[in-house]
Order: structure tokens, then C-alpha cells, then sequence
């Protein structure tokens, strides 16, 4: 498996730096997925509180075939980005397998071990040929050449657009239409907004699953830089901001800290009941998610709902050359952001 870039390495430093630098201070969502990260990430699709894989596998599996309609049909490959397990994909492939293609699958992710896993589970699906890219493609985004004739359908899964502010999923939607062809598309799946007692007690789970999981981004920053933070020291708790109609994941201080932070200098001094913040999970409205795609210059072409409304998948598709309008949107234009 190729190790991640030199230079990328280095990026990841330097958003460290300033990321740990704000006030509050912040450790990017990337961080929560090193190998035990991805692990802990796999139980916790698992969890009786977590909903929002069952949904999206549900959803998937009911509707592989219309959502390939939606793409335009003809889908030689798939790209999917933060595959993780990739445990949702395979009825996708099954329908374009059915559709009499036998599709390339490329995995585009930051962690080995999700990786190796995606590998391990698409390995048996026969027919399917799997293509591993270990990168982080909210710098970069070099898909390898085409092997087929056919659409090439870009999947971003699992709600991981809500771990993005507007700026940073209009910058990746702009990364991935860079590599698609007129006629391609892209598949999303968002997280619609919901009880505010179900979103707090799927990321506060009983069994301290997802504290485990949000702990664990400061184990990895100390392997990664050095720092040292204690995971003893501090609180998981993940809080609904109504406003913003986002779960934040926070790491708040039991007690005053002074923690070295190794190769990015300094220390970071913490006063007790201070938080650091180490992921936004937002929940979309319609609108508000294909108003993204419109900005990126991509057409709305599908949406589907779980049947408890908490789960979106949307398609949108890079117009045909010289096609592009506004109006070519499935659903009234949706307003501005
Ligand atoms: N799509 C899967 C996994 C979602 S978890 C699902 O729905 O279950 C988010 C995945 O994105 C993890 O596997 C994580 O390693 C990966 N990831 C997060 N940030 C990334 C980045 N900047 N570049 C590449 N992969 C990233
Ligand atoms: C990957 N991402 C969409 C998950 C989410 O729900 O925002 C990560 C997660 N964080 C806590 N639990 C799961």
C-alpha cells in the first residue's frame, strides 16, 4: 500500500498548526481516521443509536437501479471517496453488474486500514476490478486514467459532505468535476435534518463508541507530531448547535493543561471545561445541498429519501457541452447560499 506523499505529509502539519492555533482550538475531522480510527469508525456504523448507515444502506440497496438511472445509466466506473468499509456499495455495483458492465471500483482514501478493508469486502465481488488510491482529496484529487468507455459516477457516501463547511464541499465538488467528463456524475449521501434526541444519542452512544472514536484524533496527532496529549485529560461530548443545524463533536479539558505540542512548537494551554472541536456533522435541507452541486456546475438529476426522511442520496450529473443552465435543474432552482 503506498504511503501518503511527502508533501502531503507536510500539509497535514501545517493545517495542524493552524487548525490548533484558533480559538476555540480545532483538530480537522481527518485526524479521527488513522488505523484505529477507521476501526472504531466500522463499530460504530454498528452502534443501535448510530442511524444514518442503516439508512443509506437501505437506501441503496432499494434504490441501485434508479439511482443509476439518475446518473444517465451506461456507468462503467465507479470512484468512490472516503470508501471506508465500503460496506454500502456493493449493490451499486451488483445493479451495474446487472446492467452488463462489469465496472472498475476505485477506492480514494486517506486511511490504509479502511483501504485494506474496502479491498477485503469488494474482493467478493467477482466481476468488479478494484483500484486503491491512498490520498487526502481535500488536497488533491488525481484519479488514475480511465480503463473503459462508459460514465464515470463520483460517490462521496456516509454523510462525510456534513463533516464540510459550504467553502470546503464547493472546493472538493470543483476537485472531482475536474475529473469528470461531460455525461458523468456524482452520487451524495447527506444526512436530512432530524430529532434532536436521536442525533445526540447516536454520537453520545451508551457504550462510549464514538468518545473512543473522537479520543482517538489526539492519539493520532501525537504519533503525527509528536504532541502530548493524554486522552485521560479530557471529555467527549457531542452537542446538536440548532443553529447552525450541526452536531459538533468537542473534547473539553478536565482540568487546566499545558500540552507540548512536538514538531508544530509550542504548547497548547487549555483552561478546565475548554473545548477543542474535532468535527461538524451537518444535516442538510434539499435545498440547501443541490443549491452546492448548482454553485459547483453540476445539474441536479435525482433525489431519494429514506423512508424515516433521515437520509438523503442525491445525483447530479456535469452537463453535455454548451448545456448548461440553471433551469436544466430536476427540482425548482434552488435559492442562492
Ligand atoms: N463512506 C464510508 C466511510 C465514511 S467515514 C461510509 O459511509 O461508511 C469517512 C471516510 O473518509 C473514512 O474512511 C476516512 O478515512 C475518509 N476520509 C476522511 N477525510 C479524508 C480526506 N481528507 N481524504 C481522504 N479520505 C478521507
Ligand atoms: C463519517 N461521518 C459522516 C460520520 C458522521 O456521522 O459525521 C463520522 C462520525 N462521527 C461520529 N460518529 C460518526
Amino acid at each position: 500500500m503506498a504511503r501518503l506523499r511527502a508533501d502531503v505529509r507536510d500539509g497535514m502539519i501545517e493545517e495542524l498548526r493552524l487548525a490548533l492555533s484558533r480559538r476555540p482550538p480545532e483538530i480537522p475531522c481527518k485526524y479521527l481516521y488513522d488505523d484505529r480510527g477507521s476501526w472504531l469508525f466500522e463499530l460504530i456504523t454498528g452502534l443501535p443509536e448510530y442511524f444514518p448507515s442503516r439508512c443509506e444502506r437501505e437506501l441503496l440497496r432499494t434504490e441501485a437501479v434508479g439511482v443509476l438511472e439518475a446518473a444517465g445509466g451506461d456507468v462503467a466506473e465507479v470512484v468512490e471517496l472516503g470508501s471506508g468499509a465500503a460496506h454500502k456499495t456493493a449493490p451499486l455495483l451488483h445493479a451495474i453488474l446487472g446492467s452488463g458492465h462489469a465496472p472498475r471500483y476505485v477506492a480514494v482514501d486517506i486511511s490504509e486500514h479502511a483501504l485494506l478493508r474496502t479491498r477485503e469486502l469488494l474482493s467478493r465481488e467477482p466481476g468488479v476490478a478494484v483500484t486503491l488510491v491512498r490520498g487526502d482529496y481535500e488536497h488533491d484529487l488525481s484519479l488514475p486514467a480511465r480503463t473503459a468507455s462508459g460514465r464515470r459516477l463520483v460517490i462521496f457516501l456516509g454523510g462525510t459532505l456534513g463533516n464540510m463547511e459550504n467553502a470546503e464541499a464547493c472546493a472538493l465538488f470543483s476537485r472531482v468535476r475536474a475529473e469528470l467528463r461531460p455525461g458523468d456524475a456524482l452520487l451524495v449521501g447527506a444526512n436530512l435534518p432530524t430529532d434532536r434526541h436521536a442525533l445526540e444519542a447516536a454520537y453520545n452512544d451508551s457504550a462510549g463508541v464514538t468518545a473512543e472514536f473522537n479520543k482517538n484524533a489526539l492519539r493520532n496527532v501525537n504519533a503525527l507530531v509528536g504532541s502530548r496529549f493524554e486522552l485521560e485529560d479530557f471529555e467527549h461530548e457531542a452537542i446538536w448547535n440548532e443553529h447552525l443545524r450541526r452536531i459538533e463533536m468537542w473534547l473539553f479539558a478536565r482540568r487546566h493543561l499545558e500540552i507540548p505540542l512536538g514538531a508544530l512548537g509550542g504548547a497548547l494551554r487549555l483552561a478546565q471545561g475548554e473545548g477543542l472541536r474535532t468535527e461538524i456533522s451537518r444535516r442538510f435541507s434539499r435545498n440547501e445541498l443541490e443549491s452546492l452541486l448548482v454553485e459547483s456546475r453540476l445539474v441536479p438529476s435525482g433525489w431519494f429519501t429514506s423512508e424515516d426522511g433521515r437520509f438523503a442520496l442525491a445525483v447530479a450529473r456535469v452537463p453535455e457541452q454548451g448545456l448548461w443552465h440553471p433551469g436544466l435543474t430536476s427540482s425548482p432552482a434552488p435559492a442562492p447560499l
